[in-house]
């Protein structure tokens, strides 16, 4: 049999579990995940490797209408993301099926890729209160499959697998078959500062958030990393910040844990925070950042 690769775009409002999802399929951390909206940024591929063939998931930013420069920039992604693919996976929150998820699906109407779509969280609802969203969803004649899965259960996925083997043309591998991201390391340490940030902070602090690696050295037996926690505003620095330091040296620690599992080395994590007003709609920032426009 000869050697199939492909990409497989991944779109969906945020948190139905996209990135999670890219995870499962993948089997290892390529995307941050957080029980918070909004939580991937940038294009992330996941790269799943096997003896006969790659298969490329193109992570995405959820589909949402903030109206920041980094927002439009996230939407840019999304947009990009689907073409030149060979699937487009839909995922869905099966507790939160709604008129954006039909809307998202219909954009895909006309592409020259089977769409699938998704069912995620399965395991969250029951096929009573799933049959009435379902039965809208059979209207789309387009898509080729719609696939229920648990991300975190696990469940499903081998399956959703086996259907993209299916889509993948003949070809070579894109990327080197013993790399499963597109991404730096310094690129994972910095998602895994941010995750730790959605998860210890509250409401739009985090959203607020850049985290901007400035020393990244793996030279000697322990790693010493330093990064700048970006932040809007004064105010929203002191909560960071915390009584005494108390929530920078949470969000440390466990980053910093988190940091030394995915190198198996000891890791000194050094947090700063700095306040750039604005940041979001500042392009000059945002290119330093990485979300530049012209990269998508
Ligand atoms: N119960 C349950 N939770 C899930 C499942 N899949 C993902 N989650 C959770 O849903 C939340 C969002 O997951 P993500 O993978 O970050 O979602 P996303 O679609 O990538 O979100 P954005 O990057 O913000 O667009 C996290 O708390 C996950 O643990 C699932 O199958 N079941
Ligand atoms: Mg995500």
């Amino acid at each position: 049999m000869k050697f199939k690769s492909g990409f497989v775009a991944v779109i969906g409002k945020p948190n139905v579990g996209k990135s999670s999802l890219v995870n499962r399929l993948v089997g290892e951390l390529v995307s941050i995940t957080s029980p918070k909206a909004q939580t991937t940024r940038n294009k992330i591929f996941g790269i799943k490797n096997e003896k006969d063939y790659q298969m490329i998931f193109v992570d995405t930013p959820g589909v949402q209408h903030t109206k920041t420069k980094l927002g439009e920039y996230m939407s840019a992604v999304t947009d990009k993301a689907t073409v030149d693919v060979d699937a487009i996976l839909v995922v869905l929150d099966a507790t939160k099926i709604n008129t954006e998820d039909y809307k998202i699906i219909e954009r895909y109407k006309n592409v020259n890729c089977p769409v699938f779509v998704v069912v995620n969280k399965i395991e969250l609802t029951n096929f009573e209160k799933l049959y009435p969203k379902l039965s809208k969803l059979n209207e789309y004649s387009f898509v080729k499959k719609f696939i229920t899965t648990s991300a975190l259960k696990n469940q499903n996925i081998d399956e959703l697998e086996s259907e993209l083997i299916e889509c993948l043309p003949e070809g070579d591998p894109y990327y080197p078959i013993d790399e499963y991201t597109d991404k730096s390391t310094r690129f994972i340490c910095s998602e895994i500062i941010r995750q730790k940030a959605l998860l210890f902070l509250q409401e739009e602090i985090p959203h607020g958030l850049a985290i901007d690696i400035t020393k990244f050295d793996e030279s000697g037996k322990t790693i010493k990393i330093d990064a700048n926690m970006i932040t809007e505003s004064q105010r929203h620095k002191q909560i960071i910040i915390g009584t005494n330091g108390s929530m920078l040296k949470k969000i440390g620690t466990s980053a910093r844990e988190e940091i030394e599992k995915f190198f198996d080395r000891k890791v000194m994590l050094e947090l700063f925070v700095k306040v750039r007003k604005d940041w979001k709609d500042d392009v000059s920032i945002l290119n330093e950042l990485g979300f530049s426009k012209k990269d998508i």
